[in-house]
């Protein structure tokens, strides 16, 4: 339904105009027109919220130019592009990054102070859009700015939820959600495009026939469907000029409402269908690793990529595009299983609705898709019932069947007579309920499949699909995960920035392997007295944050031990507590004296999802002990305890300057990668960690002296679970262990209620999956050595310049290159 665009004659009307002058008039003429004339409101009667909308359009006025560019560059180009299909991209707030990327901080500053505004309060006045759960949704994020950063083509999709991940606050010190109305005030960063609906059918049934020359063609006759509109967001790449597009699809009713039945006065009724269709986008599903299997999930997922490849298909490529030549246009980067149901849709398109034949069809459809696989743990890996997947899309699974059935050929071909390895390979499990491993198709269906750092690609290969990497070692890759630079460095810590630029130049900040420049500065006296002063700034910062925000006030001087990321059993932030009740046993029994440890404030920040009992257990614990410590006298503010509630982008990036010590404690074998653990690192912070993830890479980068590991190997927590794992055993035989639990299970922490703490403590001493036990006296131990490492602190400073300088790896910009050469490119 897209209409045809107007020929237009007049050839001063071609191109873009001009943006305002860069200048500080340039830019309050601008923004007093978006007030007077967008918002329709005069400065002297304007809201906070008109003056942010005003300025956030204002701030995109100088945007668009380069993406008008950038796309014309595009469209006449042939270059290939990433679609990259994403069901999360959790962006954090857009305002600051988009003055950085058009340089123009200082001037907005100047043109707001000479409206008599401060810049910083239209600033906070900005909800991020929190369309993602986590570390895979920040992951497209940074992508995506990456790509266009290195002028890569890339349309990011996904889906705009119109509630985002919820609000968490704390009741009575537990975790309560409140739903995240991120576009209430208004969405100035989003051009919504009705005039480009595409309609997403779904349900009823398929009908084969035999046309003249015999062939057999297949039609799906839907029951139901729904429009999906795009909004489109500007991804501005770091001063180059170039922009690229985010197309997020927001679901949409056919029909608003049924006339007859609202005219025979049963209103809700004839609001229902709209209802039912809109609500595929009403939200997020807060579920980080443990999807639930929901219908309205595989909905969602369906919608935005059926959106994603029509739009594609029909209104991005030029009109008489030979759709043979489809990989040479587009590579769709399947973000996790998400998306995977685009194989089909694939397929779909092409056979059925193209007329390709099958085989060619396929061989289109595989060089179209790669896969990244950003998980370890099995629950993880999304299944679909098959009754499920039938009854919302019946020609997806007949082709899925197809595509399995020719799978099994050449399995069995490959195999001859082993029919077990046919079972465990086939795209259909058979039980407990028959089910679609999607992780199987996206493996057949893909040109490339990779995990998220060394160690994850390695237990994907061997763990989580060994016959598939046997049949096809060389569709296996590993590409290490990064983060911005920009984001998480030059604007989260412009103090820190300005100190590197001043060392090394500029040009680190999209080349950050420059960052090894600073070495020599570690071992300079003057540069390491800057440094620290940095960080102490830094943390005046937050602190001051989190008593604006949070009223919580923390002491000036202790070290910033910081563990910020979802709460999940597998990362253990029930061995944090465990290292906090222990330390506080040690002040109130008396074996040290408040005076003679090495003070810390303990930040925490993470979101349960709502469902997940445990994992709400140990939030509650959490704030309990931390208010206990808090309001003991005794130990004379030693320790404190803060968890801020609602941890999120905005205020990651005012924790992770501020760090002394960044936690990455997972059980070895269970993290993908981490990226908080890179982003704390290329701050400065030292991280005390486990061999898991992307730990193990930065260890090797930063060095065994600049890290603080410690815990079991992934083998030796395999080998102690194949033993028998037994927690008691642990308990009983480390006394500061048995003292740490009885204290944590005593009741001092729940106002003398020791049922309170009994779910995690028995679970710890009866089951503990994720073995904290096992790890705590080593844990502690290196806990240890951190105190000693802290009490020097020139030795400590140089360490941390040191993990500045070595971590430049981890940039985003690095992990898009490698997918250039290993994936989209290969
Ligand atoms: C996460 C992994 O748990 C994390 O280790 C990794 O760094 C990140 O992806 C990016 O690759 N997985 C998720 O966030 N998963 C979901 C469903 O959100």
């Amino acid at each position: 339904v897209v209409g045809p665009t107007m020929p237009v004659r007049n050839p001063v009307a071609q191109g873009p105009v001009n943006p305002p002058a860069h200048t500080v008039d340039g830019f309050v003429e601008a923004f007093l027109r978006e007030l007077n004339f967008g918002q329709g409101v005069l400065l002297s009667r304007s809201t906070v919220n008109d003056q942010y909308l005003a300025l956030a359009r204002t701030v995109q006025q100088y945007l668009v130019a380069g993406w008008l560019e950038t796309g014309a560059r595009r469209r006449q180009g042939d270059r290939k592009i990433i679609g990259y299909l994403s069901a999360e991209y959790l962006l954090g707030r857009q305002l600051d990054n988009a003055l950085m990327a058009t340089t123009l901080g200082e001037i907005a500053e100047e043109a707001m102070t000479q409206c008599g505004l401060d810049l910083a309060r239209l600033r906070a006045q900005e909800i991020e859009p929190g369309l993602g759960n986590g570390g895979l949704g920040r992951l497209a994020a940074c992508f995506v700015d990456s790509l266009a950063t290195l002028d890569v083509p890339c349309i990011g999709y996904g889906i705009r939820y119109e509630y985002g991940i919820f609000r968490q606050t704390f009741v009575d010190d537990r975790q309560a959600e409140v739903p995240d109305s991120w576009l209430s005030l208004g969405s100035p960063w989003e051009f919504p495009h009705p005039e480009r609906q595409v309609r997403v059918a779904f349900g009823g049934r398929t009908e084969t026939t035999t046309d003249e020359q015999g062939r057999e063609r297949t039609t799906w006759i839907p029951a139901w469907d729904v429009l999906g509109i795009p909004y489109h967001y500007m991804v501005p790449g770091y001063r180059n000029g170039s922009v690229n597009t985010l197309r997020l699809w927001s679901a949409k009713a056919t029909q608003a409402f049924d006339l007859q039945i609202f005219n025979s006065g049963d209103y809700a009724e004839a609001v229902r269908s709209q209802t039912f269709a809109e609500n595929i986008s009403k939200v997020l599903y807060p579920e980080d690793s443990t999807p639930q299997g929901k219908e309205l999930r595989l909905q969602q997922q369906y919608f935005f990529v059926a959106c994603s490849l029509h739009d594609f298909i029909e209104n991005t490529l030029p009109r008489d595009f030979d759709l043979r030549r489809l990989p040479e246009r587009i590579i769709f980067q399947l973000n996790d299983t998400h998306p995977v149901i685009g194989i089909p849709e694939l397929m779909r398109i092409l056979v059925d609705l193209k007329g390709f034949e099958w085989d060619e069809a396929w061989d289109i459809t595989r060089e179209c898709f790669a896969y990244t696989c950003h998980t370890l743990l099995p629950e993880a890996l999304e299944v679909w019932p098959v009754e499920l997947l039938g009854r919302l899309l019946p020609r997806h699974l007949e082709i899925i069947y197809r595509i399995n059935d020719n799978f099994l050929d050449e399995v069995r071909e490959a195999y001859p007579g082993d029919a077990d390895r046919v079972r465990r390979m086939s795209i259909i499990a058979e039980g407990p309920q028959r089910a679609v491993r999607m992780a199987y198709l996206a493996t057949i269906g893909g040109s490339r499949v990779n995990g998220v750092a060394e160690l994850q690609s390695q237990l994907l290969r061997e763990k989580v699909l060994p016959d598939f990497s046997e049949l096809w070692p060389d569709k296996f890759t590993n590409i290490t995960n990064g983060v911005t630079p920009r984001r998480f460095l030059h604007q989260a810590n412009p103090l820190l920035s300005t100190l590197i630029t001043e060392a090394i130049g500029p040009s680190w900040v999209t080349d950050l392997e420059q960052l090894r420049g600073l070495e020599p500065y570690a071992d300079d006296a003057g540069f390491r007295e800057q440094f620290q002063a940095v960080k102490q700034a830094n943390k005046e910062r937050l602190y001051r944050e989190l008593r604006a925000r949070d009223g919580l006030e923390l002491p000036r001087h202790a070290m910033l031990d910081v563990m910020v990321k979802r709460l999940h059993e597998y990362k253990r932030q029930t061995l944090k507590l465990l290292h906090i009740v222990s330390l506080y046993d040690d002040l109130i029994s008396g074996d040290v004296s408040p005076a003679d440890m090495v003070s810390r404030t303990f930040v925490f920040g993470a979101k349960a999802a709502p469902g997940y009992y445990m994992a709400k257990e140990i939030i509650y614990l959490i704030n309990s002990v931390g208010r206990t410590i808090n309001e003991d006298k005794r130990i004379e503010g030693a320790l404190s305890v803060a968890f801020p509630a609602n941890y999120n982008v905005t205020l990651a990036e005012k924790v992770v300057p501020a760090a002394d010590l960044s936690e990455q404690i997972s059980l070895a074998g269970k993290e993908a990668s981490g990226t908080g653990n890179m982003k704390f690192a290329l701050n400065g912070a030292l991280t005390i960690g486990t061999d898991d993830g992307a730990n193990v890479e930065i260890r090797a980068l930063v060095g065994d002296d600049n890290f603080f590991l410690f815990g079991l190997t992934e083998p030796e927590a395999e080998q102690l679970r194949a033993d028998g794992y037994d927690p008691k055993a642990f308990y009983r035989s480390d006394e500061k262990l048995r003292r740490t639990l009885d204290l944590l299970g005593s009741g001092i922490f729940t106002g003398g209620d020791a049922s309170a703490s009994a779910p995690l403590v028995q679970n710890l001493l009866h089951d503990d999956p994720f073995m904290a036990l096992a790890d705590f006296r080593s844990y502690l131990d290196a806990q240890t050595r951190v105190d000693e490492a802290y009490r020097d602190s020139d030795a400590w400073t140089r360490s941390a310049i040191l993990n500045v300088a070595r971590t430049g790896f981890f940039s985003s910009d690095r992990s898009m290159r490698d997918y250039l050469d290993r994936v989209w490119l290969a």
